[in-house]
C-alpha cells in the first residue's frame, strides 16, 4: 500500500533486482528494517511504544518496511542500548525522533513539510509531553502491576528464568525511582495521568488529528502512546482515564482502521523473530 500527502512521490526504499539475463527489473527488496523487541501480549507488535511510533511513521508516510524481532538480544546490537533503530541500506538510526528525521531527509516530508512555525511549536510541546512524561508514568505502571505484565512476556522477558526477572525488575524499579515517578503513590500517579490526557483532550478536541484535519508526524507519537495505554493487558489508572475522554478512544480508532486495518501487528513484515 502507497500513502502518503504530498504531491511529488517520495524517494521509496527499494533495493531493485534486475534479471541476469534480460536486464529486466523482475522484483525490489525493502531496504528499510526496523527492529523491535518483538510481537508480545497478544495483539502487541511489540511492547515499546517508540517503535510503534516509527512504525506508524512509516505507514503515514507511506514508506515500506520489514521488521526484524530482537527479543531480550536487543542490547547486543542496539546502537544506543534501546530500541527502536533502524537499518537503511546499511545505515544505522536510532532514537524515534532522530529515525523520523532521518527519514524526512531521506524520503520527503510528506506530514509536515507544510506547518506553520506555530504548529511546530505546538507539535513539539505535546511530543515532548507524551514520550518525556506519559511514557515514565506508564512504564511505573507496567513495573509495579500485580499482574507483571512483563515476566514471561513473549517478545521480551521469556526467556529469564524468574530470579533473573526479579533482578531485572528491581533494576528498573530503582531507575524510575531515582527519575522521581517511582515515588510517587498511586494517586498521585493517577493526578499526574489525567493532567496530561485531559490536556491531550482539550487540544484535540473535535479535530481529526492533532494538528487539524490533516495527519503529521506528531500523530504517530499521540497514537501510539494512546494505543499502548488503551489496550493495556494489566489494570491501569491511565487507561481508565483515557477511556473516560471519548474523542481519545475515537481518535485511535480512527487511527487504526487508517493506518492499521492491514497487517495490524506487521507480522507480514516480519523477517525474523526472536
Ligand atoms: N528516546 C528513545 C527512547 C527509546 C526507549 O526508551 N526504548 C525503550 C523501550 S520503550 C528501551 O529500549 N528500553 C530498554 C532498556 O532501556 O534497556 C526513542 O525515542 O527511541
Amino acid at each position: 500500500m502507497e500513502r502518503g500527502y504530498s504531491n511529488t512521490e517520495p524517494a521509496q526504499p527499494h533495493r531493485l533486482r534486475y534479471s541476469r539475463s534480460s536486464g529486466d527489473i523482475v522484483g525490489r527488496e525493502t531496504v528499510i528494517t526496523l527492529f523491535r523487541f518483538g510481537p508480545a501480549w497478544d495483539k502487541f507488535g511489540c511492547v515499546s511504544q517508540f517503535v510503534l511510533k516509527v512504525e506508524t511513521y512509516l505507514r503515514m508516510a507511506g514508506i515500506e518496511f520489514e521488521t526484524r524481532s530482537l527479543g531480550i538480544g536487543f542490547a547486543e546490537t542496539a546502537p544506543r542500548g534501546k530500541l527502536p533503530y533502524i537499518d537503511h541500506d546499511g545505515a544505522q538510526v536510532a532514537d524515534s525522533s532522530f529515525i523520523i528525521d532521518y527519514l524526512k531527509e531521506q524520503f520527503g516530508d510528506p506530514l509536515d513539510a507544510a506547518l506553520s512555525a506555530t504548529e511546530r511549536a505546538r507539535g513539539h510541546t505535546i511530543k515532548r509531553m507524551v514520550e518525556e512524561h506519559i511514557w515514565w508514568l506508564m512504564a511505573r505502571e507496567r513495573w509495579w502491576a500485580p499482574e507483571a505484565p512483563y515476566w514471561d512476556t513473549p517478545g521480551l522477558l521469556k526467556e529469564l528464568d524468574r530470579a533473573s526477572y526479579e533482578e531485572v525488575r528491581d533494576d528498573s524499579q530503582r531507575k524510575y525511582v531515582e527519575h522521581g515517578v517511582g515515588a510517587f503513590t498511586e494517586d498521585e500517579l493517577d493526578r499526574r495521568g489525567r493532567e496530561d490526557l485531559d490536556a491531550l483532550a482539550t487540544l484535540l478536541g473535535e479535530q481529526t488529528y492533532f494538528l487539524g484535519d490533516r495527519p503529521t508526524s506528531l500523530d504517530a507519537t499521540t497514537y501510539a502512546f494512546l494505543w499502548h495505554i488503551l489496550n493495556a493487558p494489566y489494570a491501569s489508572r491511565l487507561k481508565e482515564a483515557a477511556l473516560e475522554h471519548e474523542n481519545l478512544v475515537a481518535y485511535t480508532r480512527r487511527m487504526s482502521e487508517e493506518w492499521f486495518a492491514e497487517d495490524p501487528m506487521s507480522l507480514e513484515r516480519e523477517v525474523s523473530s526472536s
